[in-house]
Protein backbone atom coordinates (compact mmCIF):
# COMPACT_ATOMS: atom_id res chain seq x y z
CA UNK A 1 0.00 0.00 0.00
CA UNK A 2 1.16 3.01 -0.77
CA UNK A 3 2.29 5.07 2.14
CA UNK A 4 -0.58 7.99 3.22
CA UNK A 5 0.61 11.39 2.58
CA UNK A 6 -2.08 14.35 2.76
CA UNK A 7 -2.21 14.43 -0.75
CA UNK A 8 -3.52 10.37 -1.06
CA UNK A 9 -5.03 9.74 2.57
CA UNK A 10 -8.58 10.01 1.76
CA UNK A 11 -9.01 7.91 -0.77
CA UNK A 12 -8.87 5.00 1.84
CA UNK A 13 -11.89 4.14 4.08
CA UNK A 14 -12.39 4.98 7.72
CA UNK A 15 -10.47 2.38 9.32
CA UNK A 16 -7.46 2.54 7.35
CA UNK A 17 -7.16 6.70 8.10
CA UNK A 18 -7.60 5.30 11.80
CA UNK A 19 -4.27 3.83 12.00
CA UNK A 20 -2.82 5.97 9.51
CA UNK A 21 -3.69 9.17 8.72
CA UNK A 22 -0.70 11.31 9.81
CA UNK A 23 1.21 8.36 11.21
CA UNK A 24 3.87 7.64 8.76
CA UNK A 25 6.91 5.84 10.31
CA UNK A 26 9.35 8.29 12.15
CA UNK A 27 12.07 9.12 9.17
CA UNK A 28 14.99 8.95 11.82
CA UNK A 29 14.47 5.58 13.15
CA UNK A 30 11.33 4.11 11.30
CA UNK A 31 9.55 3.30 14.57
CA UNK A 32 6.03 2.26 13.41
CA UNK A 33 4.22 3.96 16.03
CA UNK A 34 4.41 7.81 16.43
CA UNK A 35 7.22 8.69 19.41
CA UNK A 36 6.14 10.33 22.34
CA UNK A 37 8.24 13.84 21.71
CA UNK A 38 8.13 14.21 25.24
CA UNK A 39 10.12 17.45 25.02
CA UNK A 40 9.47 21.20 26.15
CA UNK A 41 11.57 22.87 23.16
CA UNK A 42 13.51 22.15 20.09
CA UNK A 43 17.07 23.03 18.85
CA UNK A 44 17.53 25.76 16.46
CA UNK A 45 20.26 26.09 14.08
CA UNK A 46 20.28 29.68 14.25
CA UNK A 47 18.40 32.06 15.46
CA UNK A 48 14.97 31.57 14.03
CA UNK A 49 16.29 28.80 12.15
CA UNK A 50 14.23 25.24 13.03
CA UNK A 51 13.04 22.31 11.66
CA UNK A 52 9.45 23.30 11.95
CA UNK A 53 9.47 23.05 16.04
CA UNK A 54 10.22 26.01 18.36
CA UNK A 55 8.44 25.35 21.70
CA UNK A 56 6.09 22.41 22.68
CA UNK A 57 3.19 24.61 23.65
CA UNK A 58 3.13 25.85 20.19
CA UNK A 59 3.78 22.81 18.37
CA UNK A 60 4.61 19.38 19.09
CA UNK A 61 5.50 16.15 16.70
CA UNK A 62 3.00 13.95 18.27
CA UNK A 63 0.01 16.22 18.24
CA UNK A 64 0.48 16.94 14.78
CA UNK A 65 -0.05 13.33 13.79
CA UNK A 66 -2.81 13.32 16.43
CA UNK A 67 -4.71 16.74 15.17
CA UNK A 68 -4.24 15.22 11.35
CA UNK A 69 -5.80 12.06 11.95
CA UNK A 70 -8.43 13.56 13.66
CA UNK A 71 -8.53 15.86 10.74
CA UNK A 72 -8.92 13.39 7.92
CA UNK A 73 -11.69 11.31 10.21
CA UNK A 74 -13.82 14.52 10.13
CA UNK A 75 -13.37 15.20 6.35
CA UNK A 76 -11.81 18.48 7.91
CA UNK A 77 -8.57 20.24 6.63
CA UNK A 78 -7.21 20.73 9.70
CA UNK A 79 -7.51 19.84 13.59
CA UNK A 80 -6.51 21.44 16.92
CA UNK A 81 -6.24 19.63 20.13
CA UNK A 82 -6.40 20.87 23.70
CA UNK A 83 -5.75 19.51 27.72
CA UNK A 84 -9.84 19.35 27.61
CA UNK A 85 -13.35 19.34 25.83
CA UNK A 86 -13.66 22.21 27.47
CA UNK A 87 -10.46 24.08 27.31
CA UNK A 88 -11.88 23.47 23.30
CA UNK A 89 -14.68 24.93 23.99
CA UNK A 90 -12.97 27.71 25.37
CA UNK A 91 -10.74 28.19 22.43
CA UNK A 92 -14.12 28.27 20.10
CA UNK A 93 -15.65 31.43 22.57
CA UNK A 94 -12.38 33.64 22.57
CA UNK A 95 -12.89 34.54 18.78
CA UNK A 96 -16.11 36.24 20.49
CA UNK A 97 -16.22 39.46 21.90
CA UNK A 98 -18.15 41.44 24.88
CA UNK A 99 -21.78 42.20 23.37
CA UNK A 100 -22.06 38.94 21.26
CA UNK A 101 -24.78 36.78 21.66
CA UNK A 102 -24.22 32.80 21.48
CA UNK A 103 -27.43 30.83 20.40
CA UNK A 104 -26.79 27.24 22.41
CA UNK A 105 -29.68 24.00 22.04
CA UNK A 106 -31.07 23.40 25.60
CA UNK A 107 -29.90 20.39 26.40
CA UNK A 108 -26.55 20.40 26.96
CA UNK A 109 -23.45 18.68 28.64
CA UNK A 110 -23.67 20.77 32.29
CA UNK A 111 -20.07 21.65 32.23
CA UNK A 112 -21.26 23.12 28.66
CA UNK A 113 -24.02 25.10 30.67
CA UNK A 114 -21.19 26.15 33.26
CA UNK A 115 -18.62 27.93 31.26
CA UNK A 116 -21.20 29.74 28.86
CA UNK A 117 -23.48 31.08 32.05
CA UNK A 118 -20.80 31.27 35.05
CA UNK A 119 -17.63 32.22 32.91
CA UNK A 120 -18.53 33.96 29.31
CA UNK A 121 -21.42 35.65 30.64
CA UNK A 122 -19.97 37.64 33.64
CA UNK A 123 -17.21 38.84 30.54
CA UNK A 124 -19.99 40.50 28.57
CA UNK A 125 -21.66 37.58 26.07
CA UNK A 126 -25.30 36.92 26.11
CA UNK A 127 -26.74 33.07 25.32
CA UNK A 128 -30.53 31.78 24.06
CA UNK A 129 -31.14 28.20 25.54
CA UNK A 130 -33.63 26.69 23.30
CA UNK A 131 -34.65 23.68 21.90
CA UNK A 132 -33.46 23.32 18.39
CA UNK A 133 -35.82 20.62 17.92
CA UNK A 134 -38.15 23.77 16.43
CA UNK A 135 -36.74 25.23 13.76
CA UNK A 136 -39.13 28.27 13.53
CA UNK A 137 -38.00 28.77 17.24
CA UNK A 138 -34.60 28.58 15.88
CA UNK A 139 -34.77 30.92 12.72
CA UNK A 140 -36.82 33.47 15.14
CA UNK A 141 -34.31 33.38 18.39
CA UNK A 142 -31.36 35.16 16.23
CA UNK A 143 -30.41 38.61 16.93
CA UNK A 144 -28.36 41.11 14.80
CA UNK A 145 -25.33 40.40 17.42
CA UNK A 146 -25.82 36.74 17.18
CA UNK A 147 -22.05 35.29 16.14
CA UNK A 148 -22.13 31.45 16.69
CA UNK A 149 -24.59 28.81 17.02
CA UNK A 150 -23.78 25.82 19.08
CA UNK A 151 -25.58 22.30 19.43
CA UNK A 152 -25.20 18.82 20.74
CA UNK A 153 -26.41 15.77 18.85
CA UNK A 154 -27.52 13.67 19.80
CA UNK A 155 -28.00 15.79 22.96
CA UNK A 156 -26.51 15.03 26.64
CA UNK A 157 -28.80 13.31 28.64
CA UNK A 158 -32.04 13.09 26.96
CA UNK A 159 -30.80 12.28 23.13
CA UNK A 160 -32.60 14.44 21.04
CA UNK A 161 -31.33 13.72 18.03
CA UNK A 162 -31.28 18.03 15.91
CA UNK A 163 -31.04 18.49 12.22
CA UNK A 164 -27.49 19.44 11.83
CA UNK A 165 -28.12 20.27 7.65
CA UNK A 166 -31.21 22.44 8.45
CA UNK A 167 -30.36 24.22 11.74
CA UNK A 168 -26.32 25.14 9.95
CA UNK A 169 -28.45 25.82 6.73
CA UNK A 170 -30.05 28.92 8.64
CA UNK A 171 -26.85 29.66 10.79
CA UNK A 172 -25.33 30.11 7.50
CA UNK A 173 -27.68 32.42 5.91
CA UNK A 174 -27.43 34.60 8.80
CA UNK A 175 -23.97 34.44 8.24
CA UNK A 176 -22.74 32.94 11.96
CA UNK A 177 -20.64 30.15 12.66
CA UNK A 178 -22.05 27.21 13.74
CA UNK A 179 -20.26 24.34 15.96
CA UNK A 180 -21.13 20.94 16.60
CA UNK A 181 -20.23 19.20 19.29
CA UNK A 182 -20.18 15.56 18.09
CA UNK A 183 -18.99 13.54 20.98
CA UNK A 184 -21.98 11.14 21.35
CA UNK A 185 -21.35 9.90 17.68
CA UNK A 186 -17.76 10.16 17.49
CA UNK A 187 -16.26 10.78 14.10
CA UNK A 188 -17.32 7.62 12.88
CA UNK A 189 -20.96 7.28 13.31
CA UNK A 190 -21.54 11.44 11.99
CA UNK A 191 -20.35 13.85 10.24
CA UNK A 192 -20.90 17.33 10.90
CA UNK A 193 -18.76 19.02 8.67
CA UNK A 194 -20.66 17.30 5.33
CA UNK A 195 -23.69 18.47 6.77
CA UNK A 196 -22.76 22.34 7.10
CA UNK A 197 -21.15 23.15 10.20
CA UNK A 198 -18.29 25.58 10.62
CA UNK A 199 -16.43 23.53 13.41
CA UNK A 200 -16.39 20.11 14.88
CA UNK A 201 -15.71 19.51 18.39
CA UNK A 202 -15.02 16.40 20.50
CA UNK A 203 -14.45 15.89 24.10
CA UNK A 204 -11.92 12.96 23.21
CA UNK A 205 -12.21 11.99 26.81
CA UNK A 206 -15.08 9.99 25.42
CA UNK A 207 -15.17 7.32 22.57
CA UNK A 208 -12.30 9.00 20.53
CA UNK A 209 -9.73 7.39 22.79
CA UNK A 210 -12.43 5.15 24.23
CA UNK A 211 -9.92 3.67 27.01
CA UNK A 212 -11.09 6.06 30.19
CA UNK A 213 -7.44 6.92 30.96
CA UNK A 214 -7.21 10.53 29.26
CA UNK A 215 -9.22 14.20 29.26
CA UNK A 216 -8.96 15.83 26.21
CA UNK A 217 -10.35 17.69 23.80
CA UNK A 218 -10.18 18.34 19.67
CA UNK A 219 -11.96 20.64 17.05
CA UNK A 220 -11.70 20.06 13.07
CA UNK A 221 -12.41 22.55 10.63
CA UNK A 222 -12.15 23.42 6.59
CA UNK A 223 -12.50 26.79 7.37
CA UNK A 224 -8.74 28.80 7.48
CA UNK A 225 -9.75 31.98 8.77
CA UNK A 226 -11.33 30.33 11.93
CA UNK A 227 -8.67 27.96 12.35
CA UNK A 228 -5.92 30.07 12.01
CA UNK A 229 -7.77 32.47 14.71
CA UNK A 230 -8.49 29.54 16.92
CA UNK A 231 -4.45 28.23 16.37
CA UNK A 232 -3.51 31.66 17.71
CA UNK A 233 -5.64 31.23 20.65
CA UNK A 234 -4.31 27.38 21.20
CA UNK A 235 -0.80 29.23 21.88
CA UNK A 236 -1.07 31.93 23.40
CA UNK A 237 -3.77 30.91 25.89
CA UNK A 238 -1.74 27.29 25.93
CA UNK A 239 -4.48 24.52 27.11
CA UNK A 240 -2.88 21.90 25.31
CA UNK A 241 -2.28 18.36 25.95
CA UNK A 242 0.74 16.90 26.86
CA UNK A 243 2.35 14.25 24.05
CA UNK A 244 1.50 11.28 26.26
CA UNK A 245 -2.02 11.92 25.84
CA UNK A 246 -1.46 12.98 22.39
CA UNK A 247 -0.22 9.56 22.07
CA UNK A 248 -2.85 7.56 24.10
CA UNK A 249 -5.46 9.20 21.77
CA UNK A 250 -4.60 8.54 18.73
CA UNK A 251 -4.24 4.54 19.80
CA UNK A 252 -7.35 4.66 20.87
CA UNK A 253 -8.35 5.93 17.39
CA UNK A 254 -7.13 2.93 15.73
CA UNK A 255 -9.99 0.54 17.03
CA UNK A 256 -12.37 3.84 16.95
CA UNK A 257 -14.33 1.98 14.28
CA UNK A 258 -13.97 -1.71 15.56
CA UNK A 259 -15.07 -0.04 19.29
CA UNK A 260 -18.32 1.61 17.99
CA UNK A 261 -19.99 -1.17 16.23
CA UNK A 262 -19.35 -3.17 19.65
CA UNK A 263 -20.53 -0.07 21.47
CA UNK A 264 -24.04 0.06 19.49
CA UNK A 265 -24.30 -3.47 18.98
CA UNK A 266 -24.53 -3.83 22.85
CA UNK A 267 -26.63 -0.88 23.30
CA UNK A 268 -29.45 -1.95 20.98
CA UNK A 269 -29.85 -5.63 23.25
CA UNK A 270 -29.46 -3.75 26.55
CA UNK A 271 -32.27 -1.21 25.33
CA UNK A 272 -34.35 -3.88 23.80
CA UNK A 273 -33.82 -5.11 27.31
CA UNK A 274 -34.67 -2.02 29.31
CA UNK A 275 -38.07 -1.06 26.60
CA UNK A 276 -39.67 -4.60 27.88
CA UNK A 277 -38.91 -4.49 31.83
CA UNK A 278 -42.04 -3.79 34.03
CA UNK A 279 -39.99 -1.52 36.17
CA UNK A 280 -39.00 1.23 33.39
CA UNK A 281 -41.07 3.52 32.72
CA UNK A 282 -39.55 5.21 29.17
CA UNK A 283 -36.15 3.98 27.35
CA UNK A 284 -34.43 6.88 25.04
CA UNK A 285 -31.92 5.27 22.30
CA UNK A 286 -31.81 6.99 18.70
CA UNK A 287 -31.84 3.60 16.83
CA UNK A 288 -35.53 2.59 18.84
CA UNK A 289 -38.52 3.08 16.76
CA UNK A 290 -40.20 4.42 19.70
CA UNK A 291 -37.63 7.70 19.62
CA UNK A 292 -39.72 10.82 18.25
CA UNK A 293 -36.25 11.24 15.90
CA UNK A 294 -35.45 7.84 14.81
CA UNK A 295 -36.24 9.05 11.02
CA UNK A 296 -33.68 11.43 11.79
CA UNK A 297 -31.06 9.62 13.28
CA UNK A 298 -31.08 7.12 10.63
CA UNK A 299 -31.08 9.78 8.07
CA UNK A 300 -28.14 11.79 9.47
CA UNK A 301 -26.02 9.36 11.14
CA UNK A 302 -24.68 6.12 10.02
CA UNK A 303 -25.22 4.01 13.48
CA UNK A 304 -26.80 4.90 17.08
CA UNK A 305 -24.07 5.17 19.19
CA UNK A 306 -24.08 3.41 22.92
CA UNK A 307 -25.74 6.17 25.12
CA UNK A 308 -28.86 5.45 26.47
CA UNK A 309 -31.21 7.08 28.44
CA UNK A 310 -33.97 5.80 30.99
CA UNK A 311 -36.51 6.94 33.38
CA UNK A 312 -37.28 4.26 36.19
CA UNK A 313 -40.52 4.04 37.43
CA UNK A 314 -40.16 5.66 40.72
CA UNK A 315 -38.84 8.67 42.27
CA UNK A 316 -35.14 9.76 43.83
CA UNK A 317 -34.99 6.89 46.42
CA UNK A 318 -35.55 4.01 43.89
CA UNK A 319 -33.27 5.34 41.53
CA UNK A 320 -30.44 5.46 44.19
CA UNK A 321 -31.40 1.86 45.24
CA UNK A 322 -30.95 0.92 41.60
CA UNK A 323 -27.92 2.83 40.76
CA UNK A 324 -26.10 1.34 44.37
CA UNK A 325 -26.84 -2.42 43.29
CA UNK A 326 -25.48 -2.42 39.98
CA UNK A 327 -22.21 -4.27 40.30
CA UNK A 328 -20.51 -4.74 36.55
CA UNK A 329 -21.82 -1.01 35.39
CA UNK A 330 -19.59 1.69 37.33
CA UNK A 331 -21.12 4.14 38.41
CA UNK A 332 -19.36 6.94 37.25
CA UNK A 333 -19.09 10.10 35.36
CA UNK A 334 -18.01 10.03 31.90
CA UNK A 335 -18.59 7.73 28.76
CA UNK A 336 -17.51 6.43 25.85
CA UNK A 337 -14.82 3.97 27.09
CA UNK A 338 -14.78 0.25 26.63
CA UNK A 339 -16.49 -0.57 30.15
CA UNK A 340 -19.67 -0.04 30.65
CA UNK A 341 -20.58 2.93 33.04
CA UNK A 342 -23.75 4.47 34.54
CA UNK A 343 -24.87 7.39 35.79
CA UNK A 344 -27.42 10.24 37.29
CA UNK A 345 -27.52 13.55 35.40
CA UNK A 346 -29.69 15.13 38.06
CA UNK A 347 -27.03 14.67 40.70
CA UNK A 348 -23.83 13.76 38.69
CA UNK A 349 -23.01 15.33 34.72
CA UNK A 350 -25.70 18.28 35.21
CA UNK A 351 -25.92 18.92 38.91
CA UNK A 352 -24.68 22.58 37.75
CA UNK A 353 -27.96 23.06 35.30
CA UNK A 354 -30.23 25.16 37.65
CA UNK A 355 -32.97 23.07 38.68
CA UNK A 356 -36.23 24.80 37.14
CA UNK A 357 -34.43 24.18 33.88
CA UNK A 358 -33.92 20.47 34.32
CA UNK A 359 -37.38 20.13 35.09
CA UNK A 360 -38.36 21.90 32.15
CA UNK A 361 -36.46 19.91 30.00
CA UNK A 362 -36.96 16.27 31.35
CA UNK A 363 -33.44 15.84 33.56
CA UNK A 364 -35.41 14.40 36.42
CA UNK A 365 -34.78 12.31 39.51
CA UNK A 366 -35.46 8.73 37.78
CA UNK A 367 -33.42 9.79 34.76
CA UNK A 368 -30.56 7.36 34.64
CA UNK A 369 -27.82 7.73 31.92
CA UNK A 370 -25.78 4.46 30.42
CA UNK A 371 -22.56 4.71 28.35
CA UNK A 372 -22.66 1.01 26.75
CA UNK A 373 -19.08 -0.91 27.16
CA UNK A 374 -17.98 -3.65 24.65
CA UNK A 375 -18.48 -6.48 27.08
CA UNK A 376 -20.63 -9.07 26.72
CA UNK A 377 -23.90 -7.83 26.27
CA UNK A 378 -25.47 -10.76 28.24
CA UNK A 379 -23.42 -9.86 31.33
CA UNK A 380 -24.79 -6.10 31.48
CA UNK A 381 -28.11 -7.27 30.66
CA UNK A 382 -27.41 -10.02 33.76
CA UNK A 383 -26.60 -7.12 35.90
CA UNK A 384 -29.10 -4.78 35.07
CA UNK A 385 -31.60 -7.71 35.88
CA UNK A 386 -30.31 -8.32 39.71
CA UNK A 387 -30.19 -4.48 40.03
CA UNK A 388 -34.04 -3.85 39.14
CA UNK A 389 -34.92 -6.79 41.45
CA UNK A 390 -33.95 -4.64 44.48
CA UNK A 391 -35.96 -2.13 44.04
O1 LIG B 1 -14.82 16.61 30.22
P1 LIG B 1 -14.26 17.30 29.01
O2 LIG B 1 -13.25 16.51 28.25
O3 LIG B 1 -13.79 18.69 29.31
O4 LIG B 1 -15.47 17.45 27.96
C1 LIG B 1 -16.63 18.16 28.24
C2 LIG B 1 -17.78 17.63 27.42
C3 LIG B 1 -18.11 18.26 26.24
N1 LIG B 1 -19.13 17.83 25.46
C4 LIG B 1 -19.85 16.74 25.82
C5 LIG B 1 -20.99 16.31 24.94
C6 LIG B 1 -19.57 16.06 26.99
O5 LIG B 1 -20.31 14.99 27.29
C7 LIG B 1 -18.50 16.51 27.83
C8 LIG B 1 -18.16 15.82 29.10
N2 LIG B 1 -19.18 15.01 29.58
C9 LIG B 1 -19.14 14.26 30.72
C10 LIG B 1 -18.11 14.24 31.57
C11 LIG B 1 -20.34 13.44 30.98
O6 LIG B 1 -20.30 12.51 31.81
O7 LIG B 1 -21.36 13.71 30.32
Amino acid sequence: MKKMDSENVNQFGFGTRAIHAGQAPEPVTGAVMVPIFQTSTFAQESPGKNKGYEYARTGNPTRTAYQDCVASLEGAKSALAFSSGLATTDAILHTLKSGDHVLCCDDVYGGTFRIFDKVYRKLGLDFTFLDFSDLKQVEAAFRPNTRLLWMETPTNPLLKVLDIEAITAIARRKKVVSVVDNTFMSSYFQKPLSLGADLVIHSVTKYMNGHSDVVGGILATSNSELYEQIKFFQNAVGAVPGPMDCFLVMRGLKTLHLRMEQHQKNAFEVAHFLEGHSKIEKVIYPGLESHPDHALARRQMSGFGGMISFYLKGGLAETRRFLEQVSLFTLAESLGGVESLIGHPVTMTHASIPVETREKIGIRDNLVRISTGVEDAQDLIADLTQALKKI
